[in-house]
């Protein structure tokens, strides 16, 4: 199946295809008139909205052209910090670039919770079918940004299943065994086979 990914994030794509290109799918870059298509997210209802929102409005966007029927995939992400409930979740982009990974390692300090989780939602669309699915990696928060692979917050989040160092710090390989990203696309990748199909 070609898999046309709606994000503007190539970090994101670039860890969805270590999941389905194995299994024989392609994924690349929904591009629309020559741009990534920007989306309205309503950021304040949470990551399974967002994701909801943005599968409607990137279907809308190909009625009618030569790609009405393509296989669609939009994902949303975030991390949530076990002291503030829900926080920064659907907004962990605003937050970054607001604070930086330094204001998140003071409030987590006051709160004296390190426990943190990444999670996704991702929904693919194909031929009116429709398959969603949720990916979740549990962590810490660290001391200081370590290491510069990934992105986003990966400096400074260490997953319980790695060895103790931060995702910027393993290589992306081993972030993409055991990643919300990995969970999420193996999830639509599984259903994708499930006999219902
Ligand atoms: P699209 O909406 O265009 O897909 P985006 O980067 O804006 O791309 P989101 O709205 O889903 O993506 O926001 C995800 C944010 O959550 C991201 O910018 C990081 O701050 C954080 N995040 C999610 N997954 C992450 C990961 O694997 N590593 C590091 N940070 C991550």
């Amino acid at each position: 199946m070609r898999i046309l990914f709606a994000t503007g994030n190539e970090n994101k794509i670039a860890e969805a295809r270590e999941v389905f290109e194995p299994l024989g799918h392609t994924v690349e870059g929904l591009i629309i008139d020559g741009h990534r298509p920007n989306f309205d997210e309503p950021k304040d209802l949470g990551i399974e909205a967002v994701a909801e929102a943005k599968i409607s409005q990137a279907l809308a966007l190909i009625e009618g052209s030569e790609l009405q029927g393509s296989a669609i995939l939009v994902e949303d992400s975030g991390i949530f910090l076990d002291a503030f409930p829900e926080w920064p979740g659907a907004e962990s982009s605003d937050v970054e670039r607001d604070i930086g990974l330094e204001g998140i390692i003071q409030r987590v300090n006051q709160s004296g919770e390190r426990g943190t989780e990444y999670r996704a939602v991702a929904i693919l669309s194909s031929e009116n079918q429709v398959w969603k699915s949720q990916g979740v990696c549990r962590g810490t928060i660290s001391n200081r940004p370590l290491g510069s692979n990934g992105f986003g917050y990966d400096p400074i989040f260490i997953p319980d299943e790695g060895d103790g160092r931060t995702f910027g710090e393993l290589s992306n390989e081993v972030k993409n065994q055991i990643s919300h990203r990995k969970k999420v696309m193996e999830g639509l990748s599984n259903l994708l086979k499930s006999p219902s199909r």
